[in-house]
């Protein structure tokens, strides 16, 4: 095994600290390896759809990055058919956006808001 230093913030590394006891990983690096194949598996499923897809992307974000996700949903007005915008506690944002489009500029869309780093949660379900 290859070792590799990250850098996280306080916050994640409490909450990888206490998934860690809850869920009985033997330590830091079993979640963090847990958490990589998710979302590995997460991709190859994703990079495996194309053809016109119905599906709906869940977002939760902080209410100051707001200006992201306006920034990067006005660019794909052709796929989004419908938004919510719900408040959470604690100054958090629920979107829930029902699209309709080709794979791959639902891929291009899901792509963006991973790597604006921004996000707290982005999930694609597919309909
Ligand atoms: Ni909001």
């Amino acid at each position: 095994m290859t070792i590799i230093s990250i850098s996280l913030t306080d916050e994640i590394l409490e909450e990888i600290d206490r998934l860690q006891k809850e869920l009985g990983f033997s330590g830091r690096s079993e979640v963090m390896r847990a958490g990589a194949r998710m979302l590995l598996a997460d991709n190859k499923e994703k990079e495996a759809l194309e053809g016109r897809l119905n599906s709906v992307l869940l977002l939760i974000h902080a209410q100051k990055v707001e200006d992201t996700v306006t920034e990067i949903k006005h660019e794909f007005e052709d796929i989004i058919s419908t938004q919510i915008h719900n408040h959470l506690r604690e100054d958090k944002c629920l979107e829930v956006f029902i699209l309709e489009g080709d794979a791959a500029r639902v891929k291009q869309l899901v792509r963006l808001f991973h790597a604006s780093g921004k996000m707290d949660y982005v999930k694609l379900i597919i309909a």
